[in-house]
């Protein structure tokens, strides 16, 4: 008895054991005044990042924690962070050990030759501003913190690798043969022992690292509808140990026909998710992560973009076992950094290193937007190139990508470099009218049409107390989010080339930069908002469109209560084939139709709206009102200029601020006339419109919106809009 019990003390000190380091942390901004008693993960931004005024705490902060003998013992010992953002330093009893620039990758340090008989672990981390470590500018807020986690291992003498860019050790490549239905896997693994066990799906092979396994009847991960998830185990003679779940599947696209999943076709929708919740920042729980995934498979996406950086391996996990496809990146964005090279080289070697198992992965992302704020030139591309390699030799498996934006030409020869390609656009949005999207995906596939190109980022802001029933750009109306998403969901089902398609966002999302549509550091292009706890009316739209499982109706303009016209839109998202409406319990009409269903009813004064689908319902209530319900409007200057304009009034003979710039600009005389008063717009305005002049795509995009549009774009008042509009008039087409 005594012996078998010393015996297991035994086994069980050589096994690994992981230890979740939660409790007992202290915290400050300063090594010698840690006063803060806090628990991970944490970040430091949760308030400060997410309330506007770009001003959040970015700097260097500490954490301190005692290890106690338990938590030390075994014969090897390593500190795994499982996310520091954005750079970190490990030290024991004040002995540096490593430092680790990257927010949002693992990385692990061998504790063992710095312990002693008391141990205090102290990590520093800054997510100060520099000019190497990649994000530095970008459109959401740099949290700093220990936000995902710290690990103890303990490990035997004879163990699998853990430092390399922070290996599982494991590594599974599953080859499908669709025609026969058998995989060839091939399962590699690090470590220091003479032999290792590796099993497969019931089978164990003893090997020195690597090995392979058939299997016959293959059980594909088949996206969505089945994501089966076969488990590789490689076990040390030591009884180190270390596993990994794995799917089987093939994918590849097409430039005319998109992506293929299986051999057949699959075609990817979905959206794009950041790591934040309001009041945590990115310090999320698991059941945080599960809940936003629970939310992706509610709206029917079978596509994610991670952005716009790697994200806790907890997620990628969860898109593994419900199936869906994910473009993963890093955060090489905005603005392309002469020092940064090399970090972006290691950013990318640890994604792949540490997310290489994942089924879920499709594409590597090599950049967003980068030519956003930096020239396409020779340094630039050599930094593609060199990511694209890399991709190419860690894994010859996947497709690399990247994220341009609007302005790049289509002809740079950036978009030469990744296999496949994307867009962000936002026409309908920041700038032009939503069918220079169309125009845009058209040309580029006439122009190139062996080239596979993708939709990586498209959507309107939108604040959930906002309403109009006359909703424009720039409104931040829940109605002008929908009518947008609409017309682009349209747009997608009609081009079927698309490879993948990502709105922005699902969720609303810190920009603690950002102070608009009503909120102060928040990017309001999510279809959820930022706590999660209202799903704003594009999310039915996407739900009726892609989920196809459980029958629903929703009511648009729930919060749209007081409405002052005399006749009002009654719209219904649905993905049943039939909708019945009924005003006060009294049927109005039923319709058939697909995704959107729009009634007209009188409106008289209170109103029981409810709508009937096959088997399911929704209800709500509306009513007249005599004047505009002020609290509905955003900009109450701008809303004044809405409308105010009839289309009766203007001679079509003449010119009219419902010109196109570019109509108007064929004129001598009417083009003299706006170019004067742009030129004066520009002087005022220096940087951004030296970037328009010299930019010709964006020249040749804004001389197809009407004048009018760019006027409002530009924040133009009521009366400087009148006085141009006069002075067309006068002017004979
Ligand atoms: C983009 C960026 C993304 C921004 C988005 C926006 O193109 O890639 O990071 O948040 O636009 O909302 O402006």
């Amino acid at each position: 008895m005594r012996f078998l019990k010393k015996h297991c003390m035994k086994e069980i000190r050589k096994m690994r054991n992981v230890t979740a380091l939660t409790d007992g942390w202290r915290f400050g901004k300063r090594r010698d005044e840690m006063t803060d008693c806090v628990t991970l993960p944490h970040t430091w931004n949760a308030l400060d990042g997410q309330d506007g005024g770009n001003d959040y705490y970015r700097g260097t902060c500490w954490y301190a924690r005692e290890l106690s003998g338990a938590e030390t013992a075994g014969e090897r010992l390593f500190l795994e962070v499982n996310g520091a953002a954005m750079t970190a330093e490990v030290y024991l009893n004040g002995k540096k050990l490593t430092r680790h620039e990257g927010g949002y990758s693992c990385f692990r340090v061998e504790l063992t030759q710095a312990l002693e008989q008391n141990n205090l672990l102290e990590i520093s981390v800054s997510n100060e501003d520099n000019t190497s470590v990649y994000p530095q500018k970008a459109d959401f807020t740099f949290y700093g913190g220990l936000y995902r986690g710290v690990n103890l291992i303990s490990v035997p003498a004879e163990h699998f690798e853990l430092l390399k860019d922070g290996t599982p050790g494991i590594k599974v490549t599953p080859v499908v043969h669709l025609e026969t239905m058998r995989a060839t896997v091939t399962v590699e693994t690090w470590h220091n022992a003479p032999s290792v066990d590796i099993t497969v799906n019931g089978e164990t092979k003893r090997v020195e690292r690597c090995a392979q396994f058939e299997i016959d009847h293959v059980h594909l991960w088949d996206g969505v509808d089945d994501p089966y998830l076969y488990t590789a185990v490689a076990k040390l003679p030591s009884g180190d140990e270390v596993s990994t779940r794995f799917g089987c599947r093939v994918f590849h696209c097409n430039p005319e026909k998109g992506f293929f999943l299986n051999g057949r076709s699959y075609p990817l929708r979905g959206v794009s998710r950041h790591q934040d919740l309001k009041g945590k920042g990115n310090a999320l729980s698991y059941e945080d992560h599960a809940a936003d995934m629970a939310i992706i498979r509610e709206l029917g996406a079978n596509t994610l973009r991670l952005a716009h950086y790697q994200h806790a391996q907890a997620f990628y996990d969860l898109c593994d076992e419900n199936g869906i496809v994910v473009w993963a990146e890093i955060p090489y964005i905005t603005m392309h950094m002469q020092n940064g090279r090399q970090n972006t080289l290691n950013q990318m070697r640890e994604l792949i290193t540490q997310c290489y198992n994942h089924p879920c992965i499709a594409v590597w992302g090599l950049s967003n937007e980068i030519t956003a704020a930096s020239p396409v030139n020779e340094d630039l591309l050599e930094n593609h190139r060199l990511l694209h390699e890399l991709c190419h030799q860690m894994d010859p498996t996947r497709l690399t990508t990247m994220a341009d934006v609007f302005m790049l030409e289509i002809d740079s020869p950036i978009l030469e470099i990744p296999d496949i390609n994307s867009y962000n656009l936002y026409f309908g949005w920041y700038l032009g009218e939503l069918e220079q999207t169309d125009e845009f995906f058209d040309e580029y596939h006439a122009k190139y049409p062996n080239r596979v190109i993708g939709f990586s980022e498209y959507g309107a802001d939108a604040n959930p107390a906002y309403h109009s029933s006359h909703p424009e750009k720039g409104d931040y109306s829940e109605e002008y989010q929908a009518l947008y998403h609409e017309h682009m969901l349209r747009m997608i089902e009609q081009r079927p080339y698309l490879w993948a398609t990502h709105v922005w966002n699902l969720f609303d999302f810190a920009a603690d930069g950002r102070d608009e549509g009503g909120k102060h550091g928040e990017n309001q292009k999510g279809l959820v908002t930022f706590d999660r706890s209202l799903r704003k009316d594009a999310f039915y739209l996407y739900k009726a469109a892609w989920n196809k499982k459980a029958p629903f109706v929703h009511l648009c303009g729930k919060r749209y209560t007081n409405r002052c016209e005399a006749e009002t839109e009654i719209k219904v998202y649905s993905n049943t084939d039939e909708v019945t409406l009924y005003v006060d319990g009294t049927k109005l009409a039923t319709q058939k139709g697909r995704t959107v269903f729009t009634f007209q009813i009188p409106l008289l004064g209170e109103h029981l709206i409810r709508a009937e689908g096959e088997g399911c319902s929704d209800t709500m209530v509306i009513r007249r009102v005599s004047e505009p319900d002020e609290s509905y409007i955003f900009n109450k200057a701008a809303a004044s200029v809405t409308n105010w304009f009839d289309a009766d009034e203007i001679d079509q003979s003449c010119f009219s601020i419902n010109d196109t710039l570019g109509e108007i600009r064929a004129h001598p005389q009417a083009g003299a006339i706006v170019d004067a008063m742009m030129a004066k717009g520009a002087s005022e305005r220096g940087d951004v419109a030296d970037a328009v002049k010299d930019n010709p795509a964006l020249q040749r995009m804004m001389g197809r919106m009407t004048m009018l549009s760019l006027l409002k774009q530009g924040g133009a008042d009521e009366e400087s809009i009148k006085q141009l509009n006069r002075i067309l008039q006068g002017i004979k087409k």
